[in-house]
């Protein structure tokens, strides 16, 4: 039976050892994380998506481990988050860095090493590469190196495992075609096999086309408001052209990939990337786009104390529990920058305390404001529509269902 180590037990890295497993490959989950480890191997959860606890319990039942050791096998697939740095927008490979070098410490001849985590075009050239060769190991020989970046979104993350397509990069067709079958396990879709180079740019170019088609529904947003006119309605009607697809507005784009892959390639190409920088700070407008639509509001209202706001919604989309980037945190920053303090919020998918004045009851926090700022489109505001009615509502994500909601 194939045996693989998956390094990295977080979004990307958990489901994917489990669809190993679930699929009849021997797996061990590593992470340096103990308490995360610890909590694997209690059955418990680390963190919310659909269909999760169901693969988890199939992933036991095939007798899946969960370790903060590195294993001898031969192969490893190397999933740790690839941060970005805020001020250079360059990424920082060092948790990819750490988990190869603690692969070269145990890894025997012939091993295959596979990174899944999303990293800049080029860095295997210029951060993996030398650092495996530093070592005195021979790539292609001693260490055969691919890439197999994720493609899945959360929020539907399982069912995207099993039916998007995926790319492998490798140096040597031959390797890649054995990790196309190792992948093959669970992904019933296309695998196709290239070099390192387009895997790592292709990968980055399907997320900077998704922020560019969302700034232009964000510029839409911000023209219609000039001059009042309904951008849904806009948008609607153009997209029953057969050849139009436009997408919806929001109040930024949030996440660990849309809002900050495009940047790794306006980093390494300032003088080509017009569109992709445009479309970036476009995004990035929106907050205060959502801040001035809020202070429309107060005005109107002549409400001037701040703590009469409340936001809806912490996560960086609906129905997750992930805050990464996320739009809200991106407003209450410039709501800070403008001493703006005291503006309440609510999250039902986040349970702990992250901001201030956040609030574990959504029927305290409805009580105690004015405005209501749908910043999140979870199904739990759809389906609590009645109790933020007779409020004024700023409906950043178009779900409010009575007409006296604000939009965008
Ligand atoms: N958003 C809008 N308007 C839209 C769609 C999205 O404002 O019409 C916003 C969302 O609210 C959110 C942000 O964009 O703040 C990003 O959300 P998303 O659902 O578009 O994507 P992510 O970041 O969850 O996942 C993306 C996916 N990439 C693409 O769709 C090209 C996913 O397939 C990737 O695996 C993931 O990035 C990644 O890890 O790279």
């Amino acid at each position: 039976m194939k045996k693989i180590n998956v390094i990295g037990l977080g979004y990307i890295g958990l489901p994917t050892a489990l669809m190993f497993a679930k699929s009849g490959v021997s797996v061990v989950g590593t992470d340096y994380n103990k308490e995360l480890v610890d909590s694997l191997n209690r059955n418990e959860l680390t963190f919310e998506e659909e269909g999760l606890e169901e693969l988890f319990k199939d992933a036991r039942t095939n007798g899946i481990e969960f370790s903060t050791e590195y294993q001898k096998t031969d192969t490893y697939i190397i999933t740790v988050p690839t941060p970005y740095l805020k001020e250079s927008k360059k990424l920082d490979p060092k948790y990819v860095i750490s988990a190869v070098n603690s692969v070269l410490d145990i890894c025997e001849k012939g091993t295959k090493l596979i990174i899944e985590s999303t990293i800049s075009p080029g860095s295997i050239n210029k951060f993996v590469r030398p650092a495996i060769v530093e070592r005195g190991f021979i790539i292609g020989e001693d260490i055969h190196l691919v890439h197999a970046p994720e493609r899945i979104i959360p929020g539907n993350m399982i069912y995207e495992l099993e039916y998007n397509s995926r790319t492998i990069g490798a140096d040597r067709k031959k390797i890649g075609e054995e990790v196309k079958e190792l992948y093959k396990s669970f992904c019933k879709a296309d695998i196709v096999v290239t070099d390192i180079r387009s895997a790592e740019m292709s990968k980055v170019v399907e997320n900077t086309f998704r922020d560019i088609n969302i700034a232009f529904a964000n510029e839409l947003t911000q023209i219609c408001r000039e001059d009042d006119m309904d951008v849904y309605e806009i948008i609607k009607i153009a997209n029953m052209h057969p050849r139009v697809n436009i997408l919806q507005p929001g109040p930024g784009v949030g996440g660990h990939c849309i809002s900050v892959d495009p940047w790794f390639l306006v980093g390494d190409y300032p003088d080509l990337t017009n569109l992709i920088l445009n479309a970036r700070k476009i995004n990035d407008s929106m907050p205060d786009h959502v801040l001035k639509r809020i202070r429309d509001i107060m005005r109107e209202h002549k409400i001037t104390d701040i703590s009469e706001i409340g936001l809806y919604g912490l996560t960086y989309k609906e129905n997750v529990d992930d805050m990464r980037e996320s739009p809200t945190l991106q407003l209450l920053e410039k709501m800070d920058e403008h001493l703006a303090f005291g503006v309440k919020v609510f999250d039902p998918f986040i349970k702990t305390k992250q901001v201030d004045n956040q609030f574990v009851s959504f029927e305290d926090f409805v009580d105690q404001v004015k405005i209501v700022v749908v910043l999140v489109g979870h199904d739990h505001i759809k389906e609590n529509m009645d109790k933020i009615k007779d409020k004024l509502v700023l409906d950043t994500k178009n779900i409010c269902t009575f007409e006296s909601a604000y939009k965008l």
